[in-house]
Formats: C-alpha cells, sequence, structure tokens
C-alpha cells in the first residue's frame, strides 16, 4: 500500500480495539481484491476500507456529543439506534481529520451500513467488502456471497441486503433502517432489469 495508507493504517490501529483492527485490515485487503477484479482504485480502495470504521470505537455519548459539535444531522433512525451513526461520523472524520478529499471515498465510508441506491463501484465494494472479509463468520450463505462478489457485484449487494433485512427481521429490537430497504428495493430491481437483458 502507498505511503498515505501506511500512515492512516497507524493512526487507525491506535483508535480501535484490537478486534475491529483485524477487521479494519480483512476489509481493506478484501476491497484492494474487488478493486483489482472490478477496475476500481486499489490505493482509494483500501483508504476507504481502512476509515470505513474509524468511528466505530467512540463511546456512544461521545458519538452524540460530536455529532452535534460537528452539525452533523441525524435522522430519527439513527438518534434511536446509535450503531448506525459510526458511518456517518467516520465519513466526517476521514474528511476532516484524516484529510481525504476524494468525495467517493468519503461516500464509501458514509454508506458502509445501510448503503444507499445507485452506489458507485467504490461504495458498493466497500459495502461488499465488510460484509465478506475473512474474519466474518457469523452470516448466513457467507461462502455463495464471497463467490457472487466476484462474479457480478449487483448481485452480492442485492444479496447482502436481503440477509441483512432477513436478519434484522427475525431479531428482536431490531428496527430496519428505511435506508436499507430503500437500497434494497434499488438493487433488487437492478438484478432484474439486468437478468432481462
Ligand atoms: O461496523 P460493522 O460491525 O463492521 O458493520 P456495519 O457497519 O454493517 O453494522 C453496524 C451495526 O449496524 C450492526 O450492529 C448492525 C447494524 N445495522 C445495520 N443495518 C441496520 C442495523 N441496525 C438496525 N437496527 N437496522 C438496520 O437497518
Ligand atoms: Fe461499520
Ligand atoms: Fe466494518
Amino acid at each position: 500500500m502507498n505511503e498515505r495508507n501506511e500512515e492512516i493504517k497507524k493512526k487507525i490501529k491506535k483508535i480501535l480495539d484490537k478486534d475491529r483492527y483485524q477487521h479494519t485490515l480483512g476489509v481493506a485487503y478484501t476491497a484492494a481484491c474487488l478493486a483489482m477484479r472490478y477496475g476500481a482504485d486499489m490505493e482509494s480502495a483500501i483508504t476507504a476500507g481502512l476509515l470505513h470504521d474509524c468511528a466505530k470505537c467512540i463511546p456512544t455519548d461521545e458519538k452524540f456529543r460530536l455529532c452535534s459539535k460537528y452539525g452533523i444531522e441525524l435522522t430519527e433512525f439513527e438518534k434511536k439506534n446509535s450503531a448506525l451513526i459510526h458511518a456517518k461520523l467516520g465519513a466526517y472524520l476521514a474528511e476532516n481529520k484524516y484529510g481525504i478529499e476524494d468525495r467517493d471515498i468519503i461516500d464509501a465510508v458514509r454508506t458502509h451500513t445501510t448503503g444507499e441506491p445507485a452506489m458507485s463501484l467504490l461504495q458498493q465494494i466497500i459495502f461488499t467488502a465488510d460484509f465478506i472479509e475473512p474474519r466474518r463468520d457469523q452470516a448466513p450463505n457467507l461462502s455463495e456471497i464471497r463467490q457472487m462478489a466476484f462474479e457480478d457485484l449487483d448481485r452480492a449487494v442485492e444479496k447482502i441486503l436481503y440477509d441483512t433485512l432477513n436478519y434484522l427481521g427475525k431479531k428482536k429490537d431490531a428496527p430496519i433502517d428505511p435506508a436499507t430497504r430503500k437500497t434494497y428495493e434499488y438493487y433488487s430491481q437492478l438484478v432484474v432489469a439486468e437478468t432481462e437483458d
């Protein structure tokens, strides 16, 4: 990886706990592989992978304080489900603390948890890498999705969203973010349209 990414890697190691750091490296390298496969910029994929969870280990009350301090607007859903805040706050920190100027990288961090309709290639890569990186072991259909990620990225994104909605739907106290649902609707229609081509 390039010098900028080496620097970010060192900084990120200091602010994440051990498990989150290992997960982060997994996402960065998986994103690099997907970038190779789909012709995205590899170093940008590594940067976005390294930074995607940079706000994850901030205590919840501190997350709210920082959002208010920096004028980051939270949706009603995010206010009630604080596990989602690290994506938006992470995007802000990527831009303002880590000095990232590339809007695509910042967006990839911002959308890595729920996705959004019509994501860029890099956004899709980070969304997918977060789900399939080697240390992940909980989700069903992981081996199928891992293979699909390198065959058809739109379909992999759709499948990840489908399984996530299913998983959250079964879980108690896990309401579904409207953003996740909207992203799923977009990608399920896209996959149908691509199959018909
Ligand atoms: O940060 P990671 O653990 O690597 O993964 P993530 O950013 O995809 O997810 C972070 C958390 O957000 C995880 O606990 C699951 C949760 N989450 C994702 N989508 C939704 C959600 N929680 C709710 N309630 N609703 C969602 O739609
Ligand atoms: Fe995350
Ligand atoms: Fe993550």
